[in-house]
This record gives structure tokens, C-alpha cells and sequence, in this order.
């Protein structure tokens, strides 16, 4: 969708320019939220109307004109005339805010991000009046975040393009798969590897690197090829094998390295070989062709990639102890989702229909409480004919359970936004921080499980793949209460937190917490991110019983009772 995205990226810079020049944050947010709306837009721009689009305003409207008549936004123009290029993109370092940066730019000449890093080095940047030692530390923390962060992109963002060339080659051939971190779900992915096995290997090769998507040849031999495509820079490795190895292919190109280095250890302790392309005694070739014969032949069960980390799923397979980890298709609702009574751009019934389409039996609408400004939360007005209009709509619209939930903030002192009286009355209540991320954060999420009413503590760590450290919160304490008092850990499936991610989780296992796997949607288009959650949940050993969205909603409501 060409002017969609061209339109939403100027929107973007001119937030971006707003920000750096200490615009009033209700400004920029309207630029923001407008290019939000314009990428998730079904339609293209330049055929409709676009003050008639939700979420758009007047002003937005005229200046998506203004683009689809000249060509450009004069207001973009005029801001970014006299702000160096790239000094910009230096707002997405985490821990230097538009202040900082307005005055390192000022201060120091600081135009990009190696000036930055020698102004950290030489000290200079700790000498300007108001910073010090311990912010200029934060902000070479934010470096090194950034810099780790451009370098690998979130497993969300490459899936669908991952699914697209795919898709092409599977009209050559059947024996294709995603291999190394994606398919094994890791939260971010550095590169993408696929797997192919067919004869016809230059008609394989010859149309992955002439795919629509591909931006620069890096290789392309016999068996891979090796491309650039036209999303983030990323590199897409593909390999033809001969049929009778796919088996041992697959399992030695999804790895992890660590997984297959044990593979070795353990095919040599039995006097084999293992390589890509099968397992050998000696000269002769015993096994490769499928997953499961290479498995078996070392004795073990089958493992699913997104368990091959060398976490101890070897040493389980072969005594036959694997657990049987949750699927997508043993999700029964979505508990988190934000309607346009919030800051979500779908009304509930879109959503509810949505959700009953994805075979749900009950659905959670969860919209921000009223501290939320900038997310649009709900006074107590608001959110009680938020309600009702839910209860209506339950009468019109059957086979599937209408949730009214909330996200609510919890407060700078640990009390949450609205009175028990209120949360009493709602079928889900979600707490979360959303501000104050280094002010005691640890002892408000404590107080927050000590509610009654409170049944999931929301995107527990804070972090962001885009690079935002997360809360300054001792995890390990906040994971281990709510695991003593019932209160259901997030797994939040949105490509940008995935929180709580893998380690975590099993971490949370450990103490023997429960967990929800939430999408946080904003638009139904999200709430296929389901996926990239279960992923997570599958990477921390988690099976159905872990998992309170399994359940059925009779069993979840008779335990929030007995809870109370
Ligand atoms: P990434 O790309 O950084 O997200 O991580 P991976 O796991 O996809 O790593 P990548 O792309 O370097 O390699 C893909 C898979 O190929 C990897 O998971 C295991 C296998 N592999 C690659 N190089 C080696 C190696 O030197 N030894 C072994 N045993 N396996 C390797
Ligand atoms: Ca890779
Ligand atoms: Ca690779």
C-alpha cells in the first residue's frame, strides 16, 4: 500500500521533529496515532475519503490532501528545513529523551550516532550542565541497546515475509520450511534461513532470488542463495538438498548451534556420525530423511524447534519425559484487547465478530483505565456505558462470551485506578504500569497482586524488542507473589513486547505461576499475534494446564470467586 506508508512514514518524521523541538505531547500524538491508523488501513489511501476515516481528524485529513494533490506536506518541509539529517533517528536510542538530545545538538554539535558515542567516550557528554556521570552511562546503555537492537528484527515483522516467499516456492515444491531462530520462535531473528529439498534446484534458486521482495543478490551457487530483501535490510539464506537428507537438513539448519552440538556428542557416544546430511555408522548411511527418523535413530522422541536450545530437552526426550507443549489451536479467548472506547481503532462488535471468526469462545475487551490519558482510559461514566453497550450487544450475538475487562493503571503509590466497587463488577481485571517505570515498581506491582480483584498483571517486565529497557522491577520477587496469590503472569503477544519472554517464563514456571496469553490488540488485524505468544508460552515449556486461556470461561469465573 504505496501513499499509506509514504504518508504514515512523513507523519512519523514530523512527530519526530515535534518531539525534538518540546511540541506539546497532544500534538505529536495526534501525528502518531494518524500514521498508526494509515498502515493498518484496509484501504488505499487515494481512493476514499480520508476525512471519513476513524482516528483521522480534521487537520490529518487535510494534510493527507495536501500529499495526494502536491506530492508533499509543507509542514513537513518547514520543520525538518534546519535539523541536520539522521539527528532524528537518534530519538529511538533508549534513555536519551528529545530534551537531551535538543541539548547535545545545541551543546555539543551532535548530528548522529557516532558524534553520540564519542561525546560518551571522551566525557564530554557527562560534563553538560545537568547530566553527569550516571545519565551519561544510561544513555551508552541506550547505545549499545540500539545498536543490538537494528542488528536483529522482531520474529513479528519477518514472519510475514518469511510466509510470503514461501508461499511462491511452494508452487515449485512441497518440502520447504522456515529453519534456524524463527522456526524456532525466538523472540528476534538476525537472519532468515529456509530449507528446501527438490531436483529442480536452479528453478527453486532462480525464483527465490527473483522474488518481488529481493533488493541485492549476496550469492547465489548450486545449492543457496543468499539475498537481501526490501524489509529492514534482512538477509534470507535459502538451501536445496537432496530429498532423501531433508530430515537431517532441517534438523541440523534450525539448531539452535548449542542443540546440535549435543546431537553430535550423543550420535558419537553411540559410535554414529550426525551431520546435514544424515546420520552415518561408519560409511553407510542409516537415517536423514525425515525429522523423526533422525530422532528415533538416536533413540529419542521427536522435538518441537521451539524447545532445541539445549535447555534439557535432549536429556528429556530420551527418557520419553518431553511435555506435551500448548498449540494455537488450544487457545479458547483472548483476554486483551483494546476497543475505540480507548485507543483502539475497531468498535467492540468488529472485535467480538473477529474474535468468534478465529473459532474463540469468549472474547476480552480490555480498554485503558482513566490516568491513561494519552491512551484515551475511561472514567467511570465512560466505562459503565462501555458496558451496557457490551451487555446489549451479548443479547444480539451468540456462541461467544463477551468479557468486560479492563487494563488498569497501577498508581504511583501501588493503589489501582478505579475503586474495588468498580473492579467488582468486571469479568476480568488486568493490571498494569504504564508510567513511573523506576519508582518502586517492585512494591506496586506487590500491592496490585494483593488486590482481590486483580487476575493478570500485565507485560510484567516493560521491556520493548524496539529497544525500551524495561521497568526498573525485581521480576523474580513480583513473579514469585503472584504465583503464591493466583494472579496470572502476562504472556503478551504483541511483536513489540513479547513479554514475558522465554527465560522468564521459565523462570516464572518455576515458582509455579499460571499465565494468560494476551494479544493486547489494537485492531483485529493484531489478533493473529496469538501466534508469536504461543511461540513464546512453546520456548518455555509451557503446556495447556499452564495456561489459564485453555480453560474453559465456566472454570476461569468459579476460580476468580473462590479467589475472592
Ligand atoms: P540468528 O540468525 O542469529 O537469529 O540465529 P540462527 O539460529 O538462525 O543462526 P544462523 O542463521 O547463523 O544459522 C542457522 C542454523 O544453522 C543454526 O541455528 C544452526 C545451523 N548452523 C549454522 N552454523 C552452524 C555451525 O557452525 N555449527 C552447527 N552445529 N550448526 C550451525
Ligand atoms: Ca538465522
Ligand atoms: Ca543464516
Amino acid at each position: 500500500m504505496g501513499k499509506n506508508s509514504e504518508i504514515a512514514d512523513i507523519f512519523d518524521k514530523i512527530a519526530d521533529a515535534l518531539e525534538f523541538s518540546g511540541e506539546i505531547i497532544f500534538k505529536i500524538n495526534a501525528y502518531r496515532k494518524a500514521a498508526r491508523v494509515l498502515r493498518e488501513l484496509s484501504e488505499d489511501i487515494s481512493k476514499i475519503n480520508p476525512a471519513g476515516i476513524d482516528g483521522i481528524g480534521r487537520g490529518m485529513a487535510e494534510k493527507i490532501q495536501e500529499y495526494l494533490t502536491t506530492g508533499k506536506i509543507k509542514k513537513y518541509d518547514e520543520l525538518i528545513s534546519d535539523i541536520p539529517e539522521g539527528l532524528l533517528e537518534l530519538l529511538n536510542v533508549p534513555n536519551l529523551g528529545p530534551k537531551t538530545l535538543y541539548l547535545v545538538y545545541k551543546q555539543l554539535g551532535i548530528k548522529n550516532l557516532s558524534d553520540l558515542e564519542n561525546a560518551v567516550n571522551d566525557g564530554s557528554l557527562a560534563e553538560l550542565p545537568g547530566m553527569g556521570d550516571k545519565k551519561a552511562t544510561n544513555i551508552k546503555k541506550g547505545i549499545d541497546l540500539y545498536k543490538a537492537g537494528k542488528s536483529r528484527i522482531p520474529i513479528g515483522l519477518a514472519l510475514p515475509i518469511v510466509t510470503e516467499i514461501i508461499s511462491a516456492l511452494k508452487t515449485i515444491t512441497n518440502k520447504i520450511s522456515p529453519a534456524g531462530s524463527l522456526r524456532r520462535m525466538k523472540e528476534t531473528v538476525g537472519d532468515i534461513d529456509i530449507l528446501a529439498a527438490d531436483e529442480d534446484r536452479d528453478r527453486i534458486l532462480e525464483t527465490f532470488v527473483t522474488h518481488q521482495s529481493v533488493k541485492n543478490i549476496l550469492l547465489k551457487g548450486n545449492t543457496k542463495a543468499s539475498v537481501i530483501v526490501d524489509f529492514h535490510n534482512l538477509q534470507v539464506d535459502l538451501r536445496v538438498v537432496d530429498k532423501n537428507c531433508w530430515g537431517a537438513a532441517l534438523v541440523y539448519f534450525t539448531g539452535s548451534k548449542a542443540h546440535n552440538v549435543k546431537m553430535r556428542g550423543l550420535a558419537k557416544s553411540k559410535s554414529l556420525k550426525i551431520n546435514e546430511y544424515g546420520i552415518f555408522r561408519g560409511e553407510e548411511r542409516i537415517a536423514g530423511k525425515t525429522e523423526e527418523d533422525v530422532y528415533r535413530t538416536l533413540g529419542m522422541e521427536w522435538i518441537p524447534p521451539e524447545l532445541r536450545e539445549d535447555r534439557g530437552e535432549i536429556e528429556a526426550s530420551l527418557t520419553g519425559k518431553l511435555p506435551r507443549i500448548i498449540e494455537l489451536v488450544d487457545i479458547k479467548g483472548d483476554l486483551h484487547i483494546h476497543s475505540n472506547y480507548s485507543d483502539g481503532t475497531d468498535d467492540i462488535k468488529t472485535i467480538v465478530l473477529a474474535a468468534k471468526s478465529l473459532g474463540y469462545e469468549y472474547v476480552g475487551i480490555c480498554d485503558h483505565s482513566k490516568t491513561s490519558r494519552i491512551a484515551r482510559g475511561l472514567d467511570i461514566e465512560t466505562l459503565k456505558k462501555r458496558n451496557a453497550e457490551i451487555d446489549h450487544l451479548q443479547t444480539e450475538i451468540q456462541g461467544i462470551k463477551i468479557l468486560k475487562g479492563m487494563e488498569v493503571d497501577i498508581l504511583s503509590d501501588g493503589s489501582l485506578d478505579y475503586p474495588d466497587t468498580i473492579l467488582e463488577q468486571l469479568d476480568f481485571v488486568i493490571a498494569a504500569v504504564h508510567q513511573g517505570f523506576r519508582k518502586n515498581v517492585t512494591y506496586r506491582m506487590k500491592k496490585a497482586i494483593d488486590n482481590p480483584f486483580v487476575d493478570m498483571l500485565a507485560h510484567p517486565s516493560g521491556r520493548l524488542l524496539s529497544g525500551r529497557e524495561g521497568y526498573d522491577v525485581n521480576l523474580e520477587e513480583v513473579m514469585e507473589y503472584a504465583a503464591k496469590r493466583d494472579v496470572a503472569l502476562e504472556i503478551n503477544a504483541s511483536y513489540d513486547r513479547l513479554d514475558l519472554n522465554d527465560t522468564n517464563i521459565l523462570k516464572a514456571k518455576s515458582f509455579g505461576a499460571r499465565f494468560v496469553i494476551g494479544t493486547d490488540a489494537h485492531n483485529t488485524g493484531m489478533l493473529t499475534d496469538m501466534r508469536l505468544g504461543v511461540g513464546m508460552a512453546r520456548r518455555g515449556w509451557l503446556t495447556k494446564k499452564d495456561i489459564i486461556n485453555t480453560d474453559k470461561w465456566e472454570d476461569i469465573h468459579l476460580r476468580r470467586r473462590r479467589k475472592r
